[in-house]
């Protein structure tokens, strides 16, 4: 006959593997039924009956990973141009809990050693910056990037301003001139080139004329000539690159002006001394629609300025105080 019983200690908490056993040794004699002893199991630590403390002590929360993820990438937004942006993260945290058990009887034992794991998320929003860059206006435009009608840095590098507006938008400025303000060019590279770092309609002179081969598309030139507080606008599409060439491949696409030989942009006929280095008195030594003038329009100081401008726009015998040129 075997019996075993389970003692509470003094704060009820069952004493598991305190074990009693006892046996009843006359089992086999009914002589001797009165007689048993009581045998007390006392394998290490096992044995107690006085009681035990349990102190658990923790570790520092370590991260072992913090995984973001965001809305929206930079990589799709505009070079420079800022958009709000939501970060999620998820922080992975773990630390060791071990709780040692110290018996009355001066015994240690450690009864747990784990490690905890938790994992929190949070968001924030913050407000960044675009990576993104494309080749002209109209890549920006037609690529999705386009914020509006604004300054963007292209992929070469170039700082231009873009109207992604007016006329389908897509318009790359490449060309400003505010005559009465700047006065005249002095030379054909100024002509070409000038003040590419402040492309804006209020930089008196304005261009990135010898860039323009980096807008051509299908082989083609698409401009848009505009001249300040008139509304005429001339759309048209060319294949030859007025800077340099007479013109070619010429086909017409909004054009409100046709009078003083109208027919797109032509390197000048005449010396740029006494003319403009691009025009658009086609086949013609008249210089209307002056692009780049080196001198003043002598007519053109009797109405509002002195770059030649056609009939049809500014009336006869009239100049103009600005003209500006697009490319898209
Ligand atoms: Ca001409």
């Amino acid at each position: 006959m075997l019996l075993m019983l389970y003692i509470d200690d003094k704060k009820g908490i069952i004493m598991k593997k305190t074990l009693i056993s006892l046996f009843l040794l006359s089992t086999f004699s009914t002589q001797a039924a009165e007689e048993f002893k009581i045998i007390i199991s006392s394998e290490a630590n096992d044995y107690v009956i006085g009681g035990f403390t349990d102190e658990t002590t923790y570790g520092n929360w370590i991260e072992i990973s913090n995984v973001c993820s965001f809305d929206k990438e930079t990589s799709e937004h505009y070079f420079n141009k800022s958009f709000v942006q939501k970060k999620s993260c998820v922080k992975t945290v773990e630390r060791t809990v071990v709780t040692e058990r110290t018996y009355k009887n001066g015994t240690k034992e450690i009864i747990k050693n784990e490690t905890e794991t938790k994992s929190t998320t949070s968001s924030e929003t913050n407000t960044v910056f675009g990576t993104h860059k494309e080749a002209s206006c109209k890549n920006i435009l037609n690529n999705g990037y386009s914020v509006g009608n604004d300054t963007y840095e292209l992929s070469n590098g170039l700082n231009v301003l873009c109207d992604q507006t007016t006329d389908g938008g897509g318009w790359t400025l490449i060309f400003n001139h505010d005559i009465l303000t700047a006065g005249v060019f002095t030379s054909e590279s100024e002509v070409l080139n000038v003040n590419e770092n402040n492309p804006s309609l209020s930089t008196a002179k304005y261009s990135i004329l010898n860039r323009i081969d980096t807008f051509k598309r299908n082989n083609k030139y698409e401009f848009r000539m505009k001249w300040k507080n008139y509304s005429a606008t001339q759309i048209w599409k060319q294949t030859s690159n007025p800077t340099n060439s007479a013109i070619s491949g010429y086909e017409a696409i909004s054009i409100d002006s046709v009078s003083n030989y109208w027919g797109g942009l032509e390197r000048g006929n005449a010396t740029n001394s006494n003319s403009s280095l691009i025009d658009g008195s086609i086949n013609h030594t008249n210089w209307y629609y002056a692009v780049g003038s080196f001198k003043n329009w002598n007519p053109g100081l009797v109405c509002n300025g002195n770059i030649p401008l056609s009939t049809d726009v500014a009336g006869s015998s009239c100049g103009v105080p600005n003209v500006n040129l697009w490319i898209r």
